[in-house]
């Protein structure tokens, strides 16, 4: 019997599925969305209007002001409200940022799972993605050493499906039980809550030492991948195993890619300090103007599978998360596409109570035996009841986009109404019965289970190495000595000898050469055996070299172009326009903000351009490329230290110089002075040491492209 309850429910629903455009979540949201812009009354949370939000009530005489009473129930709920703002952040991950977007398949995989997400490419699934970091607090720097978070939450017509990733395909640790150790010891330590956003003190080397097992995930976290450019170019990973179901019964283990279509770029470590102050906000910020600029981010979603039976077939355990599955032996197929592409209207409602879970699937997905999933299934649901409160699910963020009805009632900050006489299965009225699999209600796979009870894992968990020695392996020069260098820098800031003297060791098991070159920077004994021997081995898909944007593009680049009074307005208009019309973002830096005037131009009569920063406001790191027009304004120029050291510090970042006519002198004067660099009888400096070509003497802007190429291919 269908009862009224549940058509109620649908009508709403209904509604929601009809919305105008396709874009359901936000059609939904829209029914809680309030604009502070519209000239709506000002009221207390209980509707009364308001005459007056600046003043407590008090007894006043002309004299002074007398005590504030009590009696103010507009300056009280003003104030209650306030107090209670804060929520916990989350345990880890706290300090994130998130986009809406959408997600479409290209290619159904009816033959892997029923899933209608992965089965229909006329759908296009509404998707909420939050990046984030994961030691720091919520209030940390974006651009800090660290693992990113990737969550993406599908709002499938299923229900919602949350596929909780990071940018790097494995992890520390093979078992749940052991996150709280790994977490607190990685975190700022207990005795005095130092260092905020970093992994580099005695703590979290002491574990990672002890335990084998992080061994491969911290040579990725010592990798340039650990330091994005932007979250808009970087890779996401599932990480851990889950299974796909095909309509028959037939079940596959799968892991789940994101490939970023705008290519794998890092910053270098100098810049990622030098961000971390002076733009905390520089990962969110990025991500905010790309959209704004409707210069959308999207990566391919491919998946690795391995049929069931094969799954003991591998040197390695695929249920084991610190273990990457080489593509040689399981290739990637794309299947899929997603979009970013609608930044969130309010901060706190959305990036900060959206609550993402592993153990959100859809019929078609399933969980493997995988150790670490297993443990995340119980850990997200959990966690958000003490960060949102139990009914979590139903804030509109986290809400699906199909219809929600069951049994489960009350519990603090209830939202849903459900009406009926009955909360309970069975019941007489035959209310609400579990949707039978056939019209599509979730079955867990029938795995077959066998073996006794243990505190232990399977055997391949216990190999450790042979993946980190491939990882390293498989990086370029630059990539090797950028790993080199991290490791310096962490255990520099390690004080604790035992620290780093083991951990100079258990480099020494994956590269001696690189144990060599770490020992004399942090001051451990140099080993002159190799812990276990490196099998030379490499594997595709591990360097991130290999991820180039889909075509070479300057695309939403943020490019830099200094003037002062007395610039060429022709060479300035041409570079910004054709930076512009390349789909980057030219950023105007002036010597002041107040309007420039281009050489020729009476500041009385003419024109001027105002810049959108002055020098002082920002620096040469924020940027991806800067280029300086000739004209009078260079003699200013050269006398500023800041405009050089700009100049020296985007050398020294690999960044594509551009400079024309006496700008081409300056910037010649600054490398030489600081870099000691020869120039050729066509004023081009090629410096081999760095990997990077700096144009600094043609005239045309076709040429500052031509260098931002070679820059791009070097680094
Ligand atoms: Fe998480 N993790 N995690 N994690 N994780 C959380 O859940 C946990 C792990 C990841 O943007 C928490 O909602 C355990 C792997 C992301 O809101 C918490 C274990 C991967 C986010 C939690 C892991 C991740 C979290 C804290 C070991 C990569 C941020 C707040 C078994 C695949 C999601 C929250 C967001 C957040 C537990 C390991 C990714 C405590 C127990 C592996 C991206 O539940």
């Amino acid at each position: 019997m269908a009862s009224s309850v549940v058509e109620g429910v649908h009508k709403i629903q209904d509604v929601i599925r009809s919305a105008a455009g396709q874009d359901k979540k936000a059609a939904d949201l829209a029914q809680d969305t309030a604009d502070v812009h519209t000239k709506t009354k000002f009221t207390t949370d209980h509707g009364v209007p308001v005459s007056d939000t600046d003043h407590w009530l008090k007894v006043v005489n002309d004299q002074t002001s007398g005590p504030s009473l009590l009696e103010d129930q507009i300056a009280r709920e003003k104030i209650h409200r306030f107090d209670h703002e804060r929520i916990p952040e989350r345990v880890v991950h706290a300090r994130g940022t998130g986009a809406f977007g959408t997600f479409t398949l290209k290619k159904a995989i009816p033959e892997l799972s029923h899933a209608g997400v992965l089965t229909d490419t006329a759908r296009k699934t509404p998707v909420f993605v939050r990046f984030s970091t994961v030691q720091g607090s919520k209030g940390s720097a974006d651009t800090v050493r660290d693992v990113r978070g990737f969550a993406t939450k599908f709002y499938t017509e299923e229900g919602n499906w949350d596929l909780v990733g990071n940018n790097i395909p494995v992890f520390f640790i093979q078992d749940a039980i052991k996150f709280p150790d790994f977490v607190h010891a990685v975190k700022p330590e207990p005795h005095n809550e130092v260092p905020q956003g970093q992994s580099a003190h005695n703590n979290f080397w002491d574990f990672s030492f002890l335990h084998q097992e992080t061994t491969h995930m911290f040579m990725w976290a010592m990798s340039d991948r650990a330091i994005p450019r932007s979250f808009r170019m970087m890779q996401g990973f599932g990480v851990n195993t889950f299974s796909l179901v095909n309509k028959e019964g037939k079940r596959h283990l799968v892991k789940f890619h994101w490939i970023p279509h705008l290519g794998v770029h890092s910053l270098v470590w100098d810049e990622a300090l030098k961000i971390g102050g002076q733009d905390p906000d520089f990962h969110r910020k990025d991500l905010m103007e790309a959209i704004d600029n409707k210069m959308y981010p999207k990566w391919d979603f491919a998946i690795q599978v391995i049929p069931e039976e094969k799954q003991n077939d591998f040197e390695f355990d695929p249920l084991d998360a610190t273990k990457i599955w080489p593509e040689e032996l399981v290739p990637l197929r794309v299947i899929g596409e997603l979009e970013l592409n609608r930044n969130v209207d309010e901060f706190f409602s959305q990036t900060e109570q959206v609550a993402f879970c592993t153990s959100h699937i859809v019929p078609g997905i399933d969980f493997s035996d995988d150790p670490l999933l297993q443990g995340r299934n119980f850990s997200y649901f959990d966690t958000q009841i003490s960060r949102l409160g139990i009914n979590w699910e139903e804030l509109p963020i986290n809400r699906p986009v199909c219809p929600v009805m069951n049994h489960n009632r009350d519990g603090a900050m209830r939202h849903r109404i459900t009406k009926g006489t009955v909360n309970y299965w069975p019941n007489r009225f035959d209310a609400i019965p579990p949707t039978k699999v056939e019209e599509g209600g979730f079955e867990s796979y029938p795995q077959k289970q066998s073996g006794i009870k243990a505190r232990s894992q399977g055997p391949k968990f216990r190999e450790y190495h042979k993946q980190a020695q491939l990882f390293y392996n498989s990086l370029s020069e630059s990539e090797k000595l950028h790993v080199a260098k991290s490791f310096s820098f962490e255990l520099d800031h390690c004080d604790d000898p035992w620290v780093y003297q083991s951990m100079v060791l258990r480099i020494a098991e994956i590269d001696l050469a690189l144990a060599q070159q770490v020992a004399v920077m942090v001051g451990a004994p140099t080993p002159s055996k190799a812990g276990k021997q490196n099998h030379g081995k490499t594997a595709r898909g591990l360097s991130q070299l290999e991820f180039k944007p889909k075509k070479a593009t300057i695309e939403s680049r943020r490019i830099a172009i200094i003037i002062g009074d007395g610039f060429d307005p022709v060479s300035f208009s041409g570079v910004y326009a054709a930076v512009k019309a390349a789909g980057a973002l030219p950023f105007v830096i002036g010597t002041k903000r107040q309007p420039i005037f281009a050489d020729g131009v009476d500041p009385q009569k003419g024109q001027g351009v105002t810049p959108d920063h002055q020098y002082d406001g920002v620096r040469s790191t924020l940027f991806d490329a800067t280029f300086i027009p000739g004209g009078p304004h260079i003699k200013t120029l050269t006398t500023n230290g800041q405009i050089r050291h700009w100049i020296a510090e985007s050398f020294g970042h690999l960044k594509a110089i551009g400079a024309t006519g006496e700008a081409a002198d300056l910037v010649k004067k600054v490398l030489r002075d600081v870099e000691g660099l020869q120039y050729a009888a066509n004023g081009t400096a090629v410096v081999e040491s760095y990997g990077v070509v700096t144009a600094a003497g043609p005239q045309k802007p076709e040429s500052f492209k031509e260098g931002w190429r070679i820059v791009q291919g070097a680094s």
